[in-house]
């Protein structure tokens, strides 16, 4: 009778412990005055309060007055135009067909995952040759967090439910690094909760995405609020006093805002989306008083909030989120921070007159490549310098044009997004593999309107591209190099012959795609993923090759399978092959490591 009596005094206090618990969560939870409409149903009381974790209880240096914090707009949403094409029936055989490669991009998947499980689970990533693991990102099951939306998508419920239990046990309290990317921890496990919490309501994603936010939060603790972008975390809990860098790249300074805002979105808390518009605010003043007016450089200096001085600029590695980030920012606050719009329009009108050129091809396609433009303007003059590089990281540029375009209906934008688009798939085709690699050089066409092959122009450029000061090379010589290098026509120079498992192409494929519905990209597409398939596949999952100009497998694998493998690339290319409503471009924005959120709509 007495353990009776015990066992139902303890019950007791366990209910009224997890009731005060419950309770305090509600009363705990950060809430600014944010419109209901930026709050997602269920948010609010019964939010998860976001503490508990070392970070809540860090004393700021330089805490922000509320006073002076930006808060979200209390303005109902925009209608803003449609981006997805209005797509007609389709025949039984297109979806017979599409259905047969859906799933075996499914498998593709589903053969890492399991592999991950297996080898690497809660590691950042898998070693897909040897079995080994790896932990570049914090050491917080990178892999895991970054395929969390992924396992959605695809139906893979008992997966996705045995992800979920396992990210409870991942703190984001410390790290074995000396230094982690606050820009990588933020668009892979921010964005990985975000968009999981977004497409399944398991407020669980949202502790974590609010865990991960508090860790964040705290690198911008400095003098200028700008954040520290290669981040001593370790140091920073221990209450270490932090200056922003005085050379970062534009990227890392500048991709918080679909992240920062949404978490304000759905936890009703401004400091995340007050932190990033600061970013923006100081980037914003500068955007014509740059050395290319109009564009920002891929270096800046945050600590004296310089952000003019570097000359070069481009779309691709090292600043293209930033850009990525402006029309996507304008979608997912439903068109409320016009702002963004007009960076958006003038650093694009920007980058088409400057970095945008033709390539002299076989076959003369009509197609365009991103390069970088070396620039110095002084007294109101401006001098650039073209460099015809093509990059796979620079494909983004076409989804992100035609997004752009279609989200401020300047056709022009859509056009030019086609263009780049077809110049990554042309650049696909062109190589032995059927796979970009990670660099390459090319001819620049003299004009954008017509430009014929011309097979001796081309021998040339290899020459003064092979030569060095008074050592020229020989037209014979260069002939020997191009077969010596496996240059294929119209390729200069490979200096990176990598393929580090990347989405930027599949990216653009599918925006496009889902845009203008042209049928060619999904041939593409297919095309793209079987050569991928088959030239990364491993025993255990897919792995990232050393060199796209070979065809002999064993001698280019490299071991490594970033967690945007499962996250990204995958996922394109699911998404390419599912009903066209399926994670609808007038619904979600994806942030840069492919993570779906939703937009804020009517
Ligand atoms: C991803 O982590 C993100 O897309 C990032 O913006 C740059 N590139 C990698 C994938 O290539």
């Amino acid at each position: 009778m007495l353990s009776l009596t015990r066992r139902r005094n303890s019950l007791y206090l366990l209910a009224g412990l997890i009731f005060t618990f419950v309770f305090l969560s509600y009363h705990n939870l950060p809430r600014d005055a944010l419109p209901s409409g930026l709050l997602r149903p269920g948010s609010g009381p019964g939010s998860p309060p976001g503490t508990g974790s070392r970070w809540t209880r860090l004393k700021p240096k330089f805490p922000v007055p509320p006073s002076s914090m930006h808060r979200l707009p209390t303005s109902p949403p925009l209608h803003l135009p449609k981006i997805q094409k209005s797509f007609g029936p389709e025949s039984t055989t297109d979806r017979g067909i599409r259905l047969i490669r859906q799933q075996r991009v499914k498998d593709t998947f589903l053969r890492c995952w399991n592999s991950y499980r297996t080898h690497a689970w809660l590691s950042d990533e898998l070693r897909p040759v040897s079995g080994g693991k790896r932990d570049p990102f914090g050491g917080w099951g990178a892999t895991l967090v970054d395929s969390l939306d992924t396992l959605w998508i695809m139906g893979l419920k008992a997966e996705f439910e045995e992800a979920v239990q396992a990210v409870g046990n991942i703190s984001f309290d410390a790290t074995r690094l000396k230094e982690v990317s606050v820009f990588e921890t933020n668009i892979r496990y921010l964005g990985g909760f975000l968009s999981a919490y977004d497409l399944s309501g398991d407020r669980r994603l949202l502790e974590k995405a609010v865990e991960v936010g508090e860790m964040l939060y705290v690198a911008f603790d400095t003098s200028n609020h700008m954040p520290v972008t290669r981040w001593d975390l370790n140091g920073a809990a221990r209450g270490r006093r932090q200056t922003a860098g005085d050379r970062v790249l534009l990227a890392e300074l500048g991709t918080f805002g679909l992240e920062f805002t949404r978490l304000s979105m759905v936890t009703g808390d401004a400091k995340w989306f007050d932190a990033s518009e600061r970013i923006t605010k100081a980037l914003r003043a500068a955007q014509n008083e740059t050395q290319l007016p109009g564009m920002w450089p891929v270096v800046v200096d945050a600590r004296a909030m310089k952000f003019g001085q570097h000359a070069d600029h481009t779309l691709g590695a090292m600043a293209d989120s930033w850009f990525e980030y402006l029309p996507k920012m304008y979608a997912l606050v439903g068109g409320l921070l016009p702002e963004y719009r007009e960076m958006y329009e003038v650093a694009m009108s920007t980058a088409i007159r400057h970095n945008l050129f033709r390539p002299m091809v076989p076959g003369d396609a009509d197609i365009l490549m991103a390069g970088l433009v070396h620039a110095k303007t002084s007294n109101g003059e401006t001098r650039t310098s073209l460099r015809p590089e093509g990059q796979h990281l620079v494909c983004f540029a076409g989804g992100l044009l035609a997004l752009g375009g279609r989200l401020i209906e300047k056709q022009l934008h859509v056009d030019k997004g086609e263009k780049i688009t077809d110049g990554c798939v042309w650049a696909y085709k062109a190589m032995p593999t059927g796979i970009m690699p990670e660099t390459f050089y090319v001819v620049p066409c003299e004009s954008i309107l017509e430009c014929k092959w011309d097979e001796k122009k081309w021998v040339q450029a290899v020459m003064e591209l092979g030569s060095s000061g008074e050592d020229k090379l020989s037209f014979e010589k260069a002939k020997q190099l191009i077969e010596y290098k496996r240059l294929p026509k119209g390729f200069t120079a490979i200096p990176d012959t990598r393929y580090h498992l990347r989405p930027e192409a599949i990216e653009s494929v599918f925006v496009l795609y889902r845009i203008t519905g042209r049928k060619d990209l999904m041939e593409s597409a297919w095309d793209m993923f079987q050569a991928i398939d088959s030239n990364t596949r491993t025993e255990l999952a897919s792995s990232a090759l050393m060199d796209v100009t070979v065809t002999d497998q064993a001698v280019t694998l490299s071991d490594t399978m970033e967690s945007f493998w499962l996250g990204e690339t995958l996922k394109y290319f699911y998404l390419m092959f599912s009903e066209t409503d399926l994670i609808s471009l007038d619904e979600y924005v994806f942030n840069t490591e492919a993570h779906p959120l939703k937009r804020l709509l009517p």
